[in-house]
């Protein structure tokens, strides 16, 4: 018996600075139109998909670093997303920065929501890993300051039922760390799902930079493989203000392989039919936690609290 799922990839091309909310928010409808017009019953957006990548500025000004974030879901500007997935009867994956004020004091989240063919919010993700720096470092053209602009994640990585399957969520530079997938996939993750803003010359030594695309997919690749779980990388891409930042969205089988790739860095919808029970396959077999996997043998310190003993 198959348990199928259309499923797409909506990669995006670069948002200006000055791009409105309400033009973002125009394009991601047309992508969920096309998503639709192809089968598809889940559409998944990128990660921070409504504004320009701002990390990569210094913004002292309050109100302009707020104007990026949204303080409610679904928010005037986003409310179209949900109109039409309800009208069409089509779930989404959407990141954004949230806003949350508790006791007076301000929070912020690089978040990732997942709507089902409802419009109803299923399940809320808070990005874990954050990467970069949080004061801005000398001689780079542009920085990476999520680690000022957001606090680490406080929901873990929560699986959802919806869409006929176990759903996660992840985003971003989650996708390189295998704690990320395992921590799902033992809780019997069947897809997981992701946006990624990618810049090149991020590390700032060329010889890595080189590898940014083939990094890219050989963390997801990993991850789908040894988790048995689907894997759907979605970009945002192009040049973005000055900034160039890597596409080739994809979707990966539980084998590990790629079964839809992006070839532009703009807007570009990819789409496959995806077996939820094709995981199976490996999680009966040779990724059988129960039968094979031995965390009584990893070291008890390891698996107590995931810490690794200094050597004496
Ligand atoms: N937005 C990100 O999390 N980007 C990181 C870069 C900075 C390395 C990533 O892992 O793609």
């Amino acid at each position: 018996m198959m348990r199928k799922l259309i499923t797409a990839a909506a990669q995006m091309g670069p948002i200006a600075k000055l791009e409105t909310r309400a033009d973002t928010v125009g394009r991601l409808l047309e992508m969920m139109r096309e998503a639709k017009g192809r089968g598809c019953e889940l559409v998944v957006f990128t990660e921070l998909a409504l504004t320009t990548f701002f990390p990569r500025w210094m913004i002292e000004d309050e109100a302009e670093l707020d104007s990026y974030y949204e303080t409610e879901m679904p928010s005037a500007a986003t409310q179209p997303l949900f109109d039409e997935a309800k009208k069409l009867g089509i779930g989404f994956y959407l990141g954004y920065a949230e806003l949350r004020v508790e006791n007076g004091v301000k929070r912020r989240f690089n978040t990732s929501i997942l709507v089902n063919q409802k419009a109803q919010i299923i399940s809320t993700y808070r990005k874990v890993h954050l990467p970069g720096h949080s004061e801005p470092q000398p001689g780079r053209d542009f920085q990476h300051l999520e680690k000022r602009y957001f606090e680490p994640g406080d929901l873990g990585f929560p699986v959802v039922k919806g869409f006929g399957g176990n759903m996660g969520m992840a985003i971003c530079n989650d996708r390189r760390w295998p704690e990320t997938y395992r921590v799902m996939g033992l809780q019997d993750v069947e897809m997981v799902m992701l946006g990624y803003n990618t810049p090149f010359g991020h590390v700032g030594e060329q010889a890595m930079d080189s590898l940014t695309l083939f990094h890219n997919h050989l963390s997801m690749q990993a991850g789908a493989y040894q988790n048995a779980t689907w894997v759907v990388g979605t970009a945002k891409c192009g040049n973005e203000e000055g900034s160039k930042m890597g596409g080739q969205s994809v979707i990966i089988a539980p084998s590990g392989e790629i079964v839809a790739q992006a070839v532009t860095v703009e807007d570009e919808v990819i789409t496959a039919a995806c077996d939820l029970d094709l995981g199976k396959r490996y999680k009966e077999t040779v990724f059988d936690f129960a039968a094979h996997r031995r965390p009584e043998h990893y070291g008890l310190i390891v698996e107590r609290t995931g810490a690794i003993p200094p050597k004496s």
